[in-house]
């Protein structure tokens, strides 16, 4: 037991506390006690700014399954005779849905061109377009989601490391590593325009909204505003902790699809909650030893139409094409 502001006590578990944070689980609570002496009137969450008025003269609960994964900030204010106590914590919760294991088979191939360091895979329209990255070699290509072939190869401008594609409207918006700049291009892929951007660039996809979400390499995801800024983000996490590395994304049914840096796993991932709900395994797809260019996993697109889902990655001869079976559609 702790001891915070003047007179309202806080118990947690004890297993896995440290002084940043306390650990809580799904279905732990997290219990307050109130001063003897002066009952507690209501409390503030002060960060979603919502009341309560305990029914207890004693206790003020607070069940984990409200907070989100990851690191919770919580602040309440209790009032108390027209006197304010306030409490600041750190929860910590890890998710609580072991993620269903899904290994991908039954799926055909399409030609890729190994020299393409693939950073962002869309499908729009009828057609795949592809981002290429490496400084002096990012590209912008248009690709035949029948076969692969490249329909057209536009170079980026010689000094940026091109990253993470996807739309906006009509528009298309590709990301920059390091370079703080997004571009803008018009649906004939003439380039419109160029905004700062403030972060790393990874990846890129857009919601069923119309709003662009992006990843940094972190666990964090990340939605922007229309001038490119960070409107809000949330955290991915498993059952075992925070997914780091997250790269090339796709909005796929209400669901994020996220590759991770360096794995053959992508992370099916539920933007209301950061939970992962599934980890697509794609291993057996590609063989490294045969293919000795092929690198990381990097480009995953979505056709809704014929419900086909498109993989490939840097310096891959193919790209992987697969119809999964679990949407409810
Ligand atoms: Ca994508």
């Amino acid at each position: 037991m702790m001891t915070f502001g003047c007179g309202v006590y806080l118990d947690f578990p004890s297993e896995g506390n440290n002084p940043q944070w306390k650990l809580l689980t799904y279905i732990d609570t997290a219990v307050y006690h109130l001063p003897k002496y002066a009952p507690i009137d209501s409390v503030v969450n002060l960060k979603v700014k919502t009341v309560y008025y305990p029914q207890s003269a004693k206790y003020f609960y607070l069940p984990a399954s409200e907070l989100q994964p990851g690191i919770n900030e919580v602040s309440y204010i209790f009032y108390s005779n027209g006197k304010k106590r306030r409490s600041f914590e750190h929860f910590y919760m890890v998710s609580d849905i072991e993620p269903r294991q899904i290994t991908i088979d039954d799926y055909y191939l399409l030609e890729h061109d190994e020299d393409a360091f693939t950073q962002g895979l869309l499908w729009k329209d009828g057609y795949l377009y592809e981002t290429t990255g490496l400084i002096g070699e990012s590209s912008l290509r248009m690709l035949n989601p029948e076969n692969g072939d490249i329909i057209r190869n536009q170079p980026l401008d010689k000094q940026i490391f091109a990253e993470g594609i996807s739309k906006r409207g009509d528009e298309f918006i590709i990301l920059t590593w390091k370079d703080g700049l997004v571009y803008k291009f018009d649906a004939e892929l003439e380039q419109i325009g160029v905004f700062p951007y403030k972060h790393e660039g990874w990846g890129l996809t857009t919601t069923d909204d119309n709003v662009l979400l992006t990843s940094d390499g972190t666990y964090n995801l990340y939605y922007l505003d229309e001038n490119f800024n960070v409107d809000s983000t949330f955290q991915v996490y498993n059952n075992r902790g925070p997914v780091q590395y997250l790269n090339e994304l796709e909005y796929i049914e209400g669901n994020v699809w996220a590759n991770v840096l360096g794995s053959d796993i992508v992370q099916v991932i539920e933007p209301t909650s950061g939970k992962v709900l599934m980890e697509i395994d794609l291993s057996g797809c590609i063989d490294r030893h045969r293919y000795k260019k092929a690198g990381v996993l990097n480009g995953i697109a979505y056709n809704p139409h014929d419900n086909l889902v498109y993989f490939t990655g840097k310096n891959w001869p193919y790209i992987v094409v697969w119809r999964p079976l679990f949407f409810d559609k």
